[in-house]
């Protein structure tokens, strides 16, 4: 294995501290759209595990959804699970609070503890994909592997 962009390694060394098996490759090819994420790795846009952060509109909490890469989120969902409504979080906003770029937002190693929801529709697989720090890393994991990374709460998400 060659050596991980900083980013990348950022996001092997939040897995391994959590005890998770797990390993962050990086390819030449883009990853920053779940359809590529998808085609780089051959398999289907649905098991690309997005990871979205929106961010309260009154009290400005970052929120993370892990979403199935072929659902749309439905917001209204999660603001009534938040207790508030919910906008979308810029750029700016999601390297503030994760320490990472769009395209490459992972599902760990945030510079925060983010309140996390899973996508139950990516529960149904065996093996699902999640980004790792850029637009170009991405890391193999189980829905299980997922749920005990970042302890969140399993919902409905799509629309
Ligand atoms: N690496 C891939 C597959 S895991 C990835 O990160 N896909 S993603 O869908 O999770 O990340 C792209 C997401 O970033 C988009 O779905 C969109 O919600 C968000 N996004 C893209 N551009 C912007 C923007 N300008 N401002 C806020 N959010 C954006």
């Amino acid at each position: 294995m060659g050596k991980l962009s900083p980013s990348a390694q950022r996001v092997q060394d939040a897995l391994d501290a959590i005890g998770l098996r797990l390993e962050v490759v990086e390819l030449s090819s883009s990853t920053r759209t779940s359809a590529e994420a998808a085609m780089a790795v051959g398999c289907d846009v649905a098991q690309i595990a997005k990871s979205l952060i929106f961010r309260t509109c009154q009290t400005d909490r970052p929120v993370l959804v892990i979403a199935s890469g072929a659902n749309r989120v439905n917001e209204k969902h999660i603001a009534e699970l938040m207790g508030e409504d919910i906008c979308k979080a810029d750029a700016d906003y999601v390297r503030k609070h994760t320490g990472f770029v769009i395209g490459g937002v992972p599902p760990v190693g945030h510079l925060e503890r983010i309140p996390t929801f899973i996508d139950e529709d990516l529960l149904q697989f065996q093996e699902i994909w999640a980004a790792a720090g850029t637009p170009h890393a991405l890391f193999k994991l189980s829905p299980e592997d997922l749920l005990r990374a970042t302890s969140g709460k399993v919902i409905a998400v799509r629309r």
